[in-house]
């Protein structure tokens, strides 16, 4: 080796050293801006929850929470619902799933069959859905409207077209709603 190319293989380890120093630093920012993101908004939200909850798929569409899309949504408390939503080939029950704008929704989903995903469009809802367990996942609309579901995960030949949706209504609205399928 001579001098010169000494002297550059010493300007590229310099810069080297810079560039690792640099990416660290960042992956750091990363770290500390996820946890900022979990300290805030995670741990009650879209996180799926971490609890082990297991449900018999084979059983699941005829007895249990799932069983009857009319009653799928149900008060957990003051300001809290939970919604109980089946994901089948190719579809999601009910459908659409009506909650309250402003509440807390514990979307609790599951599958009677293979995996799907439960994607609902233009939230941070992703969650995967296997059959056997509960996913559960909670949601805060703010915003009344039509939001569509998405399998996000590949489950066999109707997969590209296997949406639901979710309606979020104003309170008032979702308690006539409610107050009807009583009188039912
Ligand atoms: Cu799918």
């Amino acid at each position: 080796m001579t001098d010169r190319e000494k002297q550059l293989h010493h300007i590229l380890e310099r810069y080297e050293k810079a560039w690792i120093g640099f990416a660290l630093a960042m992956v750091l920012l990363f770290i500390a801006i996820i946890a900022f993101t979990l300290a805030n908004h995670g741990l009650r939200g879209v996180v799926p929850v971490g609890e082990l909850e297991l449900v018999d798929p084979a059983t699941v569409r005829f007895e249990g929470p799932w069983a009857d899309p009319e009653r799928a949504v149900v008060q957990t408390g003051p300001n809290q619902y939970t919604a109980h939503v089946l994901a089948f080939t190719f579809g999601y029950l009910p459908n659409p799933v009506v909650v309250p704008k402003g509440a807390e929704i514990v979307f609790k989903v599951t599958s009677p069959d293979v995996l799907h995903g439960f994607h609902i469009e233009g939230t941070n809802v992703n969650v995967e859905v296997l059959p056997g367990h509960v996913a559960i996942v909670r949601y805060t609309f703010r915003e009344a409207g039509e939001y569509r579901i998405i399998c996000n995960q590949y489950c066999g030949i109707g997969h590209h077209r296997m949406f639901g949706a979710v309606r979020v209504v104003e309170p008032e609205e979702f308690a006539a709603l409610t107050g009807k399928a009583e009188v039912n």
